[in-house]
């Protein structure tokens, strides 16, 4: 390679490697692996260290360690954020106490706090109203993240009292939110999340806030940056203070009198632990008066005052026997690793979830290697590394393979998704996973009908859809194995009990792509029954709130399946009821001009932005629909409105104007 092709390479690999940071760190959507991302810096790194005249100081080895990229405005801490001490065990608790009587030269109180694994953010507030919201960065400057803060529900836009004060914690993701989110991930395709901190991390520095919303993250404030006319004299005084003030602090603190108090608590949530619905990393153990704490001051990095105990990694080592596959509802094959039974973190651990091919490849796992596991999310153990010293050469490498293993057909691997897929709509395993999910509470809510049962029945060809589901006959199921007259008659009420259900369970319950409980709901009110429904096109779908194009996409297509149709008319004929029962929709006011009618948007309005005028017509009881059609009553037309206008006016249509929309609503 000479000097110019090597500049020519050096480029390309540039380009290449900022546009994997920023679909890592900004897009939070890595499409490269991080093993090959390494290789790509290596390459980088050598070809640079050959020519060292082309390194240029953009270029993303002049970056390595640094923060990461970002788009976000960099925030200056007035006050820094500093890190903790570490301590370990016992003995580095009792130096830490030690260390901190001798400073002071008195006794002092403790306050002991969890540690939440989470992301430390500062929370600004100037009298009483929440102004900016960054992250800790390196403690000095940090980024912007007001916008995506503020979709925490548990921080408060204003406090209870106008006070100006810079406040500390940690946002977090529960275990529960981390557990769905990276259920759905993997349902789509997509890559899990390592840990509920990652999650977290990734969720706030996303550009768009609307992501962050979904997210359902939570925080717990610790500390206090700044507060001006502060009156509080102790740390625990200060939890008090903050969270009179509507700031959500963790309830588990403790004021402790000696370490060997301290150290009683420690125990005490080494075993709790798994009990909380957050992730913890450890106890944080403070001096309780703020005096003390002034005298003690901070050593370069570490306050003097505080400590983290950190707890061990609950970490596991076994043999990994076999790898086993399953396929999910939406037909995706996810790899399982069968291990020799071992205790983590309080429980007995037989298999750990691999995710995917790739994630299979990176760390070069095999049937027969030693492995170390870990709790993910303290909840599903996952397979961490390999123990490569104890091979003995006969382990087996594994590639997944290439036919479904339910069905046989050819899996797909789609467009810049990590997962393999079934695509075959007949096959076994999605229709009995679709059917665990079509009985399961949230759903149609069917007792008596668990897994075994469903695989059960599938097995003896009772059912092959979920309408078969009503068709089931009492002496079928009194010849399934362990199943007595009681539980086939318990069985047949609940399925009969079902069809009694509301619109929303049902359409929850059919599984279509992206339609979680939320939307089901959102859905079965809006349109109230499965015929309306199923008739709505994209763009009406996409008018009801909170129903996304993507969402609408997928309902519309779900609707247009001809055996999707079949289905329904099926359950239709089993007499399950097809209609909403749950509280009506807001009908707005009785003199509303609105009331009742369905009213299409269009055009440029000065006063409101699209969705305001929507907001406004549904608040006073009109549907908002997204095409002009025979059933249209009304369009309100701002500026620039186009075939939309022709269209209405052809049809005789009633048209507003703006100020003719404006004037109604005074
Ligand atoms: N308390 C993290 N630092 C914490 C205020 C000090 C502190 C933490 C803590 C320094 C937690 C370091 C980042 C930082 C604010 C600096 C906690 C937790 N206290 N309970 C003593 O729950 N993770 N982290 N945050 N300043």
């Amino acid at each position: 390679m000479n000097q110019q092709e090597a500049q020519q390479h050096l480029q390309s690999l540039r380009e290449e490697i900022h546009r994997y940071n920023y679909e890592y760190h900004t897009l939070d959507a890595p499409s490269v692996s991080d093993y090959e991302y390494d290789k790509k810096m290596r390459e980088l790194l050598d070809l640079e260290a050959e020519y060292p005249q082309l390194v240029t100081p953009d270029s993303p080895s002049q970056r390595v360690g640094a923060e990461p990229l970002s788009a976000f405005q960099k925030v200056r801490h007035n006050v820094a954020m500093l890190s903790l001490g570490n301590s370990f065990d016992e003995q580095e608790l009792r130096d830490f106490d030690r260390r901190v009587r001798e400073g002071t030269g008195e006794e002092v109180t403790y306050v002991c706090e969890l540690k939440i694994d989470g992301l430390a953010v500062s929370l600004t507030y100037e009298d009483g109203v929440f102004v900016r919201g960054a992250t800790r960065g390196d403690g000095t400057t940090g980024e912007d993240i007001t916008v995506n803060l503020r979709t925490i529900k548990t921080i408060p836009l204003r406090l209870h009292q106008p006070e100006t004060l810079e406040v500390r914690g940690e946002a977090f993701m529960p275990k529960e939110a981390f557990l769905k989110m990276n259920e759905a991930r993997e349902e789509k395709g997509e890559e899990p999340f390592a840990n509920p901190r990652n999650a977290a991390a990734g969720s706030l520095r996303q550009l768009d806030p609307k992501i962050a919303a979904k997210r359902n993250l939570d925080i717990f404030l610790y500390g206090v940056g700044e507060w001006q006319g502060e009156s509080s004299s102790s740390h625990s005084e200060r939890l008090e203070r903050m969270q009179h003030l509507g700031l959500k602090t963790n309830p588990e603190w403790k004021k402790c009198g000696t370490i060997e108090e301290v150290i009683e608590y420690v125990h005490g949530w080494v075993e709790r632990r798994p009990d909380l619905d957050y992730e913890i990393d450890g106890i944080v153990i403070k001096v309780d008066r703020l005096d003390q704490q002034e005298a003690l001051g901070f050593t370069a990095k570490n306050p003097r005052w505080a400590t983290a105990y950190k707890f061990p990694a609950e970490e596991a080592v076994t043999r990994l026997n076999d790898i086993e596959l399953s396929v999910g509802r939406t037909g995706v094959v996810t790899p399982t690793a069968i291990l020799n039974p071992v205790k983590v973190a309080g429980t007995t651990v037989q298999r750990a979830s691999l995710h995917n091919e790739d994630l299979i490849r990176e760390r070069d796992i095999r049937i027969g290697d030693t492995v170390v596991i870990k709790k993910a999310g303290d909840i599903i153990p996952e397979v961490v590394r390999v123990i490569t010293e104890q091979r003995s050469g006969e382990e087996e490498a594994y590639s997944m393979p290439e036919h479904c293993p339910e069905c046989n057909s050819k899996l797909v691997r789609l467009e810049e998704e990590v997962a393999l897929r079934c695509i075959n709509p007949n096959c076994q395993a999605q229709l009995r996973e679709g059917l665990i999910h079509f009985v399961s509470r949230n759903a149609m809510d069917i007792e008596g009908l668990g897994e075994k049962v469903i695989a059960q029945l599938f097995k003896e060809n009772l059912i092959a859809t979920i309408a078969d589901l009503y068709k089931l006959q009492r002496e079928e199921l009194l010849q399934l194995e362990r199943m007595g007259q009681k539980s086939v008659d318990n069985l047949l009420k609940a399925i009969e009990d079902s069809k009694d259900n509301s619109l929303e369970k049902l359409l929850f319950g059919l599984g279509i792509r992206y339609v979680g409980t939320k939307a089901a709901q959102t859905l079965a009110q809006e349109f109230e029954t499965m015929d309306e429904l199923s008739k709505a096109g994209v763009e009406t779908l996409m008018q009801v709130p909170e129903i996304g194009e993507k969402m609408a996409d997928s309902i519309a297509r779900y609707f247009a399946k001809p055996q999707v149709l079949e289905l329904l008319e099926d359950l239709k004929q089993s007499g399950i009821n097809m209609e909403y029962k749950g509280p009506k929709k807001n009908q707005g006011p009785d003199n509303s001009p609105f009331k009742g009618k369905t009213i299409v948007l269009t055009g440029k309005m000065e006063q409101f932005t699209r969705s305001e005028a929507k907001n406004i017509v549904q608040e006073l009881g009109g549907k908002v629909t997204g095409s002009i059609s025979k059933n249209t009553d009304l369009l309100i037309a701002g500026e620039d409105a186009g075939s939309k206008y022709d269209k209405a006016e052809k049809l005789g249509v009633e048209i507003w104007n703006e100020e003719e929309f404006a004037n109604a609503l005074t």
